[in-house]
């Protein structure tokens, strides 16, 4: 009976996408332990199918992708399809407590991952704790088939995804975070595909590398998978063409060095426009918070000549703009452009039906004298949207009881203004704003809805960039600045032409940015910064998008073999 229910929904699904000829593969993705060495040091990490980083899902515009996940770990689980829209498909989107319970260990969940517009580099990465760190991995959209890039072909492609890794074990690590009330320890390291790199001595012979001859353009598909860290990275004598972010084409952009925060994916094309020669690439970190530890090491992959190398000293390192270059971060992510052309053109709705303006603040919360208190101050860390630190749910998912209409689990009403108007940036707050309220607020949006979302970063507990990700959603980042945004003369600078579309934006350090979409995906969508000790501290939110009239508006129903709490 499962069995025939479960053909339905995946005719179901295919009826979904059955209207040109796309093509439906299947994936089995069995998260389970692996030892692996880096640092001179030996652990289990969780993987996918014993691969760090995670093997990369292949399709074409408009696929559909079924794949079966399997728990053969210790942990509870989910997995998330970031940068897919999933129309109407919550169910398959993965993070915990919000669209789904978690696979237990020894379970498994069919998730189907509905590609839509999305064309160019996403990625998936577990959705649970901070089991993301290792299980994460490209999804890689090819324009439909007979279709061509929107610039001259590369000759290949090489994902580069960027990390972090810590020699002790990451649940390790969240214990201790969660238990300590304070920062997280930081990384050991960044990587590049998963090696630290030859700055480590004994990550040296791991190094990754890419070999290329003269005159060939490689498309490299960059994605920071990092847990805490938003990176610049560069190629020493060589620049890079940005082509794509997020799934989504943009105007060529050539560039010395990108900026990219945890959450965003780049497509950048590289041309070898040497004859010989060893050239490092490297990341580090973009940290602007003052007193906030972060990992300061560089990590680096070799860009290698087939002609080989041409002299023993070891290839030069990039100049990669200083932790603190804010205005370097910013020049790069505010010259972002979408494509905007006739094959690839888009829609900035104009008049927005519903406004959201919503601070982005750090928090703490006094020691309650029970447990350790080692954020600032000795008190407890949190972090807020609007003055809401939100506490996930735990006996069943916001969108299960949203869908089948279980009260008590969350609360609407997520506040469209802060609840307390102030000086949002300036350089000493009020330590009585530092107390959040925790809660569990969403905001519910009729379908259709034009939404307009201001994001303003606070100087509270600490001034900082945040990158904001938003599920089941594009939008167009419109606009962004620095200090209190002036609704009066702000909004005259908003880029309604060819702003870029993305899924995660970088809301600048006491700065704002404003996004817009059109509500036309019904269902339970997450909003959440994407760095992940924020995340754990409260700094999210959920879209409740209601259902439309017509029956192409309303969420599928449910797959048969949703986990059970
Ligand atoms: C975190 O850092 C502290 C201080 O360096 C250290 O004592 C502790 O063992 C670290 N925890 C983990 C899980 O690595
Ligand atoms: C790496 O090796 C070099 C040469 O053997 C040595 O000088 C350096 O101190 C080592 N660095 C680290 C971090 O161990
Ligand atoms: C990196 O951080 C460590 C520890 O805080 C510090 O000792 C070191 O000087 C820093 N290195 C750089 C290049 O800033
Ligand atoms: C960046 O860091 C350097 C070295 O710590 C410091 O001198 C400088 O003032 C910082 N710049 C900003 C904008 O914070
Ligand atoms: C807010 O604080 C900033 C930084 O201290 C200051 O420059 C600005 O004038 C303040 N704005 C208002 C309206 O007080
Ligand atoms: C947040 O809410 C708490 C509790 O209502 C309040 O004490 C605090 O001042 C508020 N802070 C801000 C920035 O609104
Ligand atoms: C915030 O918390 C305070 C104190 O617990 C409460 O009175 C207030 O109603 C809360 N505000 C919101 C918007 O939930
Ligand atoms: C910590 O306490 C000091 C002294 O009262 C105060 O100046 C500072 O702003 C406090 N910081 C935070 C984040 O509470
Ligand atoms: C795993 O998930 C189940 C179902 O939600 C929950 O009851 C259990 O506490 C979770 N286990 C851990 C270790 O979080
Ligand atoms: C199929 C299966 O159950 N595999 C593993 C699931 O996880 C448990 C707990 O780690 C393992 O013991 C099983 O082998
Ligand atoms: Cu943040």
């Amino acid at each position: 009976m499962k069995q025939i229910i479960f053909l339905l929904y995946i005719g179901l699904v295919l009826i979904q996408a059955s209207y040109q000829c796309y093509s439906l593969s299947h994936y089995t993705f069995v998260v389970k332990e692996a030892r692996y060495t880096r640092l001179c040091h030996t652990k289990s990490i969780l993987t996918v199918n014993g691969h760090f980083p995670g093997p990369p899902i292949y399709a074409h515009k408009g696929d559909t992708i079924i794949v079966k996940v399997i728990n053969n770990s210790k942990h509870n689980i989910t997995m998330h399809w970031h940068g897919v829209k999933q129309p109407r498909n919550p169910w398959s989107d993965g993070p915990e407590y919000i669209t789904q319970c978690p696979i237990q260990p020894g379970s498994m969940f069919r998730q189907s991952v509905i590609l839509s517009d999305e064309e160019g580099t996403v990625w998936w990465h577990a959705h649970s704790e901070w089991a993301r760190a290792t299980v994460h991995g490209p999804i890689i959209v090819y324009p439909k088939y007979g279709a061509s890039y929107p610039f001259p072909k590369p000759d290949f492609e090489v994902p580069i995804i960027l990390g972090e890794w810590w020699k002790s074990d990451v649940y390790e690590v969240y214990r201790e975070f969660i238990a300590s009330g304070g920062d997280p320890n930081v990384s050991d390291a960044l990587t590049i595909n998963g090696q630290p790199g030859a700055l480590f001595n004994c990550s040296k012979p791991g190094t990754f590398k890419i070999f290329v001859d003269q005159g060939q353009r490689v498309l490299l598909r960059i994605i920071n998978s990092a847990m805490n860290i938003i990176m610049f990275f560069a190629v020493s004598n060589h620049c890079l063409t940005v082509v794509g972010t997020d799934g989504s084409y943009t105007k060529p952009l050539t560039s010395d060095y990108i900026l990219i925060s945890p959450g965003q994916t780049m497509d950048a094309i590289l041309t070898a426009n040497h004859n010989s020669g060893c050239y490092y690439m490297a990341a580090r970190a973009y940290s602007t918070a003052s007193a906030v530890p972060f990992d300061n090491t560089t990590t680096t992959a070799i860009l290698q000549y087939n002609k080989g190398c041409n002299s023993h000293s070891s290839p030069k390192l990039p100049n990669l703009p200083y932790y603190n270059d804010t205005n370097a971060a910013y020049s790069f992510t505010s010259s972002l452009r979408s494509l905007a052309s006739k094959e690839h053109p888009i829609d900035v709705p104009r008049n927005p039906t519903q406004r959201i303006f919503s601070t982005l603040s750090i928090n703490t919360l006094p020691c309650p004298g029970n447990r350790a208190c080692e954020g600032v101050n000795g008190t407890i860390l949190r972090a807020s949207m609007n003055n809401m630190s939100f506490v996930l749910p735990s006996t069943i998912d916001v969108l299960e009881a949203y869908y089948y209409n279980i009260k008590g689990v969350y609360l609407e009403h997520f506040p469209k203004f802060p609840p307390l108007v102030f000086n949002y940036t300036a350089e000493y707050q009020n330590l009585l704003l530092l107390t959040p309220n925790l809660t569990t607020r969403v905001k519910v949006i009729p379908y259709g809805s034009i939404v307009e979302m201001i994001m303003q970063g606070t100087s509270l507990g600490a001034a900082i960039d945040h990158p904001m990700h938003l599920h089941g959603y594009s939008f167009y980042v419109i606009g962004s600045g620095f200090g209190n945004f002036d609704k009066h003369t702000d909004p005259d600078n908003y880029n309604l032409l060819d702003p870029p579309i993305q899924n995660t934006v970088v809301v600048p350090i006491n700065g704002w940015t404003t996004i817009r979409f059109v509500a036309n995906n019904p269902g339970v969508w997450y909003m959440h910064c994407h760095l992940d000790r924020h995340q754990t501290w409260g700094m999210m939110t959920a879209f409740i998008v209601l259902d439309g009239s017509d029956q192409e508006a309303q969420v599928l129903p449910p797959p048969p073999d949703m986990p059970p709490c």
